[in-house]
């Protein structure tokens, strides 16, 4: 099937996906800890049978048994040589045995690691990894390929680029697992996540497992008016509860399917089950939706722009956007140092000052002579994107840059610019268009700026028909309107109004960067906000300005105020009601050198804070002081703001390391007798026959950097083994992790080892399935997260 067909298909029609495979597989006698994807290969036969009864009961799409079939999970059990052969045949059997009956997707899912930003795994290798993945199931036969269970946005990002690669013309459903919070598990907003992946090549997308319909329904209903592709829809059974120690999903097949016609209303049009779901299931569903009309496109509402985290929406009836043009080493001659340099400090205060002044976006320019321009792009970015959560803008004219920042940014980026010249069109277009950017285009050609705002706007026009050839619809692109300076030609400020007017008459979007109106005339800032003003009475919709002129934010303030796009008039009042951002402003000028380093603790700037230890140790600070008075007060707010759910799971690792970064740069100048503390231990490990380590690993990392010494066991681990160790090192606390319901039994074994042996140990238990019921019914603590795990720790060193 190609894209288009699928495009088609799925635009007309409800289409149904299969329900779990995972679970009627050990149904079918799969036995705990085996690698799925060699047991299916070894016993064909029960994979046929659950496609047969998920066609029969009404599926158009079945997904191949695939689902870990990437080198890394393959790794897991000495397998990878077998990689190919092993995947590609599970999509030939599956092929072969559903034939027309339905289609036959390659399903994808997490490789385990986490990908760089925020991750260890370079994003290439990611893409290469899913790739080869892909290529196999093509080689089997797959009609499409369904990327699902993604917890992270960066990792869906290059699964399908993968896919894209190996398979240009398939069609490719990403889902993502949200939790109860509302995110994924590093932090993904679901608008943010559909929005990346709508723009860089996914055919469809929505949720799968962790909830059950009820609460998938209310996610799917937010995504709705932001969906140009159809929304997936493929819950678990109800959320699980636990049973005499066994997960169970609570509902039955027409208690799911009373759901559909919810889900359906909320706009999803691909449905599905995922874990607990059976054929019955899914024959209820394909009854609940017989006769369910399609449910109504809501357009799109205007161009979206987001990070991982937020999105932004851009349109001249949406409230002004201002883009902090302050990361742009022009003009400032200590930058510029800086970037030779290789440093991204300033950068970073430049983004936390700005986004503090009320920037909704940042430019991101390493525009300098004699600097590898795309290296420090990526440096900078890495740095950035651990903490800023607002939408960048990538302001780059070379081709290489602009791959580097667009590839690595797990958003949906603003890409400043694109021109009618050569270069440009020809080399940066495709490269935008590859990743989804949104666009900023510059009405000037090799020959230079057009003389009348006539003859700008036809350039303009020639540049957005061939951004439609991309595929950009006209709500993704904004004009600037080129402002040129006043003291050289008395008319370009009019020019420049005249565009904006007839930009705003066809409803297209307009930017422009102001400091230029103003230059070699005295009282710019004025000059700057006046033009600005005027501007926006043309219909301007965004700027690249300088936030920090608090003068000029309280123009924009008021004139959103004025023209309706501030509702109820909530921000202006805010801002004047009690004057609190311009506090914010006044506060980071002149912040203590205590706070600074609190600060850099709480934004997780681990690079930040060698710095700011010496700004204090020179002014006289102890390190003793340092750590009990400024880190460990900071890292405790960090915990809290997490428990708080206002820090999602980046933001406590990046905090964590930062205040890591903190302990150790101090160690060696701790006083002797201070510095042989003896830290507390604690072993951890994933239980025998569970392979699953995400979520033991960020209890390490979160341990670790609260100061605890972790032995960690690695997964799979026998309870001898868990247990010998801790008798053989001394070790009183151990934390267990399961993820899977099959393997808490290995929880309980590990337990009753300890207590037949009569050790005198603590446990402290966690994972997916764990919850207090089972934790209680062990008399082992509940660590229901990195940093629950950490307070239960304590709690057991009377701490
Ligand atoms: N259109 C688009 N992109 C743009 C511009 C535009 N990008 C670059 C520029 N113009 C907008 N950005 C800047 C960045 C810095 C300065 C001006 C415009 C600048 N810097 C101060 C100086 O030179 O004195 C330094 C002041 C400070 O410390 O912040 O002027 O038009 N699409």
């Amino acid at each position: 099937m190609t894209r288009s067909e699928f495009q088609k298909i799925a635009a007309e029609n409800i289409l149904l996906l299969d329900g779990a495979t995972g679970t009627e597989l050990i149904k079918r006698g799969m036995p705990s800890g085996v690698s799925p994807e060699l047991w299916v290969y070894e016993h064909p036969e029960t994979i046929k049978e659950i496609h047969r009864a998920y066609l029969a009961a009404g599926s158009n799409i079945v997904l191949a048994p695939t689902f870990g079939g990437n080198r890394c999970k393959f790794a897991e059990f000495g397998l990878e040589k077998r990689l190919h052969e092993i995947v590609s045949q599970l999509v030939k059997i599956s092929k072969e045995n559903v034939g027309h009956n339905g289609w036959v997707f390659g399903d994808i899912s997490s490789s385990g690691r986490f990908v760089e930003p925020f991750g260890e795994l370079p994003f290439d290798e990611a893409v290469a990894i899913f790739r080869e993945s892909a290529k196999a199931m093509l080689d089997g036969g797959a009609d499409g390929f369904a990327i699902e269970t993604m917890m992270d946005l960066q990792e869906a990002r290059a699964a399908l680029l993968g896919v894209r690669e190996a398979a240009p013309d398939l069609p490719v459903i990403v889902t993502m697992t949200f939790e109860v919070s509302g995110r994924s598990l590093t932090g993904a907003d679901p608008v943010a996540a559909l929005n990346a992946l709508q723009h860089l090549g996914a055919d469809a997308f929505g949720c799968n497992c962790s909830a059950g319909p009820a609460e998938m329904a209310e996610i799917i209903s937010k995504l709705s008016p932001f969906a140009k592709i159809p929304l997936v829809a493929k819950p678990n059974a109800g959320l699980p509860r636990l049973e005499n120690g066994k997960t169970v999903f609570p509902m039955g097949p027409d208690e799911f399917s009373s759901y559909a016609e919810n889900l359906v209303n909320a706009g999803a049009t691909i449905l599905g089950g995922c874990c607990g779901t059976s054929p019955y299931h899914i024959a209820r569903l394909a009854e609940a939706v017989e006769d369910a009309p399609m449910p109504e496109k809501i357009t799109p509402a205007g161009g979206v722009i987001s990070s991982a985290s937020q999105y932004h929406i851009i349109s001249p009836e949406r409230e002004f956007t201002i883009i902090g043009e302050r990361i742009n080493p022009t003009g400032k001659k200590a930058f510029q140092q800086e970037l030779r340099e290789g440093k991204t400090d300033m950068a970073f205060e430049f983004a936390t000052q700005q986004i503090s002044a009320g920037a909704q976006v940042l430019d991101i320019n390493m525009g300098l002579a004699g600097i590898n321009e795309a290296e420090m792009m990526r440096k900078t970015l890495c740095r950035l994107l651990k903490t800023v959560q607002v939408p960048l803008c990538i302001d780059s004219t070379d081709p290489d840059t602009v791959e580097t920042a667009l590839k690595l940014y797990p958003g949906r980026a603003l890409l400043n610019s694109v021109s009618a010249e050569e270069n440009r069109l020809k080399k940066v277009l495709p490269i935008a268009a590859k990743y989804g950017a949104m666009l900023i285009i510059l009405p000037l050609t090799d020959n230079g700026i057009p003389e009348s705002a006539a003859e700008r706007m036809m350039v303009a026009d020639k540049v957005i028909a061939e951004c439609k050839k991309y595929g950009y619809g006209i709500s993704d692109i904004c004009v600037d309107a080129l402002v040129m300076t006043v003291s050289a030609d008395m008319e370009a400020a009019n020019r420049t109004l005249e565009l904006i007017k007839m930009c705003t008459e066809r409803k297209i979007n307009t930017v422009c960067g102001l400091s230029n109106v103003s230059f070699g005339l005295p009282e710019r800032a004025l000059l700057n906000r006046t033009f600005l003003s005027m501007a926006m009475g043309q219909g301007l919709n965004m700027a690249i300005a300088n936030p920090l002129f608090a003068e000029l934010m309280d123009m924009v303030c008021a004139g959103n105020a004025l023209r309706g796009k501030d509702h109820k008039m909530e921000k202006f009042l805010l801002r004047f009601a009690d004057k609190s951002q311009e506090k914010i402003v006044s506060e980071t000028k002149k912040q203590s050198p205590a706070e600074l380093l609190t600060q850099a603790v709480l934004r997780g700037d681990a690079d930040g804070v060698p710095g700011k230890i010496d700004v204090l140790i020179n002014g006289g600070a102890t390190p003793e002081t340092i750590i009990n008075d400024i880190l460990i007060p900071a890292i405790t707010t960090v915990g809290q703001k997490y428990e708080n759910k206002e820090y999602f799971l980046p933001q406590l690792i990046a905090g964590a390391e930062a205040m890591q970064r903190g302990t150790e740069y101090l160690e060696p100048m701790l006083a002797k007798d201070s510095g042989d503390q003896q830290k507390d231990r604690i072993i951890i490990a994933t239980v025998k026959g569970d392979i699953h380590d995400i979520g033991k690993n960020i209890v390490a990392v979160i341990l670790r950097n609260y100061g605890f010494d972790v032995l960690d066991l690695g997964k799979d681990v026998a309870a001898e083994t868990i247990l010998d160790t801790a008798e053989k090192e001394n070790i009183k606390i151990i934390g267990l992790s399961a993820l899977m319901t099959t393997t808490m039994g290995a929880m309980r074994e590990v337990v009753a080892l300890a207590e037949k042996r009569n050790m005198n140990v603590d446990f402290i238990v966690g994972g997916a399935v764990v919850d207090q019921l089972f934790a209680d019914e062990l008399g082992a603590k509940y660590g229901a997260d990195p940093m629950s795990t950490v307070r239960a720790a304590r709690e057991l060193l009377g701490k």
